[in-house]
């Protein structure tokens, strides 16, 4: 059982605290009612306890915890909704044991006497959770758009009737795709698109001098090679999935757009990169609000070539798996400031892996420049990531960056913050099957 949250708040979000909030009352959040797809979990008690406003009352309340041997193994705080006057704080614990054990009922009648309120919730739940490979199936049909953070207005494409036309051909291939298709279906793209490409491609191959890790160049040179990567051919997802099936055992998968952050991240454990496949507006070839196929083939295709790269991706896909609600922004955090924006020192020279910064222009310029007013860069650290940077810019270049000592401190530092999540299970990979395996039942 695990104890180390104890002591610090999670209320970041306005889903605070749905692991310890009844099986009735989750369904009242409307967010959630649409979303039936939870495990419960049984041998764990969640309670709300608002304490009586006398000194030290924590203290002793946690106290009674150890009095009768019941490990506490989530605590979270949020400012009252009864007690708003006397600024008094509820509690909500999960702790392991059922209602049924002697102990646990013994400390909810002593918790009790020094509460106000105590409510006792139920067991914690699980999200839903892709275990079978082909469960992939059941995501990823779904794209989020104008209202969850791309204003359409701001959308080069947004007056351009064709444009849309060709948009929602290529989103229909992709809601076509089943795991068990034996292609990802080709697209063929209209001179207007490869003139993005054509564009793009050179330039930011130069950029990439000096500036993208070696591991990244490395790579890029091997698809030239062997998957269609050239300045005056967009390559096809399709022949990319094979080459990374061949080095690293990733694939890609087509979708229509933006995925939820849970969706998204889901796939990552089963080792499977849900990617675009369009091309962004030729009138604005260097800027795109939302990701595109540029976005996906120069930023993340060459990375999941390389395996060492690949597995940070898939150590926070495993730690999405399940994660409870309030927790999941902390993932997208991480994953924003590491496989987004992720620099890693080479050879005492700062170099970046992050997706966002080599498919963008303006990021490359920003975040390599030589004046001034450059970007601030904090060595990597998770947990302050995750805690205390979810406020970061999507339309802008980022104001600092955060860089690892080389992709074994990346690795390191990831997989113990992932290790942390309160999770009431664990998951493993099965390389041979491609299924993921649980320790327990849920
Ligand atoms: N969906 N298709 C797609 N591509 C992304 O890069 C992506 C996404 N959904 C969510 C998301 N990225 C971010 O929220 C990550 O933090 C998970
Ligand atoms: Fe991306």
């Amino acid at each position: 059982s695990s104890t180390h949250h104890v002591g610090k708040r999670f209320f970041t979000t306005s889903q605070t605290a749905q692991a310890a909030v009844p099986a009735d009352t989750m369904r009242d959040n409307s967010e959630i009612a649409e979303d039936q797809r939870y495990f419960e979990v049984n041998d764990k008690t969640g309670i709300i306890v608002t304490l009586k406003d006398e000194k030290g009352v924590l203290n002793k309340a946690l106290g009674v915890f150890d009095k009768y041997g019941v490990c506490l193994s989530h605590i979270e705080s949020k400012p009252s909704k009864f007690y708003k006057k006397s600024k008094a704080y509820d509690f909500y614990l999960d702790f392991e044991g059922s209602f049924d054990d002697e102990p646990v009922r013994n400390l909810i009648s002593d918790l009790s006497k020094m509460s106000k309120h105590l409510t006792i919730c139920g067991t914690p739940e699980v999200p839903w959770f892709p275990t079978n490979f082909y469960d992939l199936d059941k995501i990823g049909k779904e794209t989020l758009s104008e209202g969850d953070g791309i204003q359409e207005a701001d959308h080069p494409g947004f007056r351009d009737e064709e444009y849309k036309k060709r948009r929602n051909f290529i989103t229909e291939l992709a809601l076509k795709y089943q795991m068990y298709d034996k292609e990802v279906p080709r697209v063929e793209y209209t001179d207007t698109e490869v003139g993005v490409w054509q564009h793009c491609y050179p330039k930011l191959k130069k950029h990439y001098v000096g500036r993208a890790v070696k591991e990244f160049n490395e790579s890029l040179a091997q698809m030239e090679k062997y998957c269609g990567f050239a300045e005056d051919n967009i390559p096809q997802l399709e022949d990319i999935s094979q080459y990374l099936i061949s080095k690293t055992g990733w694939r890609i998968r087509p979708v229509g757009g933006l995925l939820s952050q849970r969706e998204f991240l889901n796939g990552l454990a089963f080792k499977v990169f849900h990617s675009t496949q369009y091309i962004r507006h030729h009138s604005a070839p260097e800027y795109t609000p939302e990701p595109d196929i540029i976005h996906e083939l120069m930023g993340h295709a060459p990375m999941f070539a390389n395996k060492h790269y690949a597995d940070l991706s898939q150590m926070i896909g495993l730690a999405s798996l399940g994660c409870p609600d309030h927790y999941l922004p902390r993932l997208g955090t991480l994953y924003w400031f590491t496989i987004e924006f992720g620099l890693c020192m080479e050879e005492g020279e700062r170099k970046a892996y992050g997706a966002g910064i080599l498919s963008s222009f303006g990021e490359l310029d920003w975040c390599f420049s030589q004046e001034e007013k450059a970007p601030k860069f904090f060595p990597l650290d998770c947990e302050e990531i995750a805690e205390n940077h979810g406020d970061f810019p999507i339309s802008s270049v980022q104001p600092y960056y955060f860089v690892s000592e080389s992709w074994e401190d990346a690795r390191k530092k990831i997989r113990d913050y992932c290790d942390a999540i309160p999770r009431p299970f664990n998951v493993f990979y099965n390389e041979k099957t491609q299924n993921i395996e649980v320790d327990r039942k849920i």
